[in-house]
């Protein structure tokens, strides 16, 4: 009797144990190559704080107010793999999903976003994949941004490896709606004439914050004009 309890017990701690191991190898392989994304966003974060702190030194001017980065949560990965029909392995994460590193740039105006994203571009070792222009083509939710997927090199110990990166470039206005927009997506259990009512009025608010944008660079320009020429504008 004792014997049998002892191996039954001696079996189910065999099988945790092996159960541990599989996940184990399992995740080894992920965890190397989110470990890489995370490289890469420190390289393209990097470049653009090369680039700000140029500006600010050559022109006097921060044309970024912020940078986010983020790595794409298991969660959302799986979501993605899901919804491609795509099989659950590293190869197929990497081949097939291009924003697992994501980096937001966020700019004071609408200029500056274009500026560094040439900037950006111009540098021998970004490789551009896709570039989608949501400010000069909004989406019909009213989302507007400049999304750019690009390849950087990481060095790693006896390798160089080329990684994709996802760079939205908006500017304060328009994160500050995306982030609104966002809450509204996600939120669960809305009543349908609700959602009709608010998306109207998210679409209203982004056609005044394009305009704002506008308005407030066309100000700027004049304010740099006025600053050349030392009268009033
Ligand atoms: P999250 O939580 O920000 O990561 P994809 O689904 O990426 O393969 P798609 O649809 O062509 O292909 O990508 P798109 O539209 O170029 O860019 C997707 C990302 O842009 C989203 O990521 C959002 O971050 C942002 N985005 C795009 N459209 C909207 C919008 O209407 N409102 C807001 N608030 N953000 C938007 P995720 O993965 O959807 O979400």
């Amino acid at each position: 009797m004792i014997i049998k309890h002892l191996q039954e017990h001696f079996f189910r701690e065999l099988t945790k144990t092996e159960h541990l191991e599989k996940i184990k190898e399992g995740t080894l392989p992920y965890n190397r190559l989110m470990s890489y994304y995370k490289c890469a966003i420190m390289e393209v974060e990097t470049k653009f704080k090369v680039l700000n702190e140029q500006f600010s030194l050559h022109y006097d001017e921060n044309p970024i107010e912020a940078i986010k980065s983020r790595l794409k949560s298991p969660d959302s990965i799986m979501k993605k793999l899901r919804k491609k029909e795509l099989p659950f392995t590293t190869d197929a994460i990497e081949e097939n999903i291009t924003d697992i590193a994501g980096i937001r740039v966020v700019c004071s105006f609408e200029e500056d976003i274009y500026k560094m994203a040439d900037c950006l571009l111009q540098q021998d070792d970004v490789t551009l994949i896709e570039r989608k222009d949501y400010i000069k083509h909004p989406k019909e939710s009213g989302y507007r941004s400049l999304h750019l997927i690009v390849e950087v090199p990481i060095f790693l110990e006896n390798e160089k490896r080329p990684m994709k990166v996802e760079v939205q470039l908006r500017t304060i206005a328009m994160d500050f709606w995306a982030s609104l927009e966002h809450k509204l997506r996600y939120k669960k259990n809305i009543d349908a004439e609700l959602l009709e009512k608010l998306s109207v009025d998210l679409v209203d608010c982004a056609n005044k914050s394009a305009e704002l944008d506008k308005k407030m660079e066309s100000i700027k320009k004049k304010i740099e004009r006025g600053k050349v020429i030392g009268d009033d504008f």
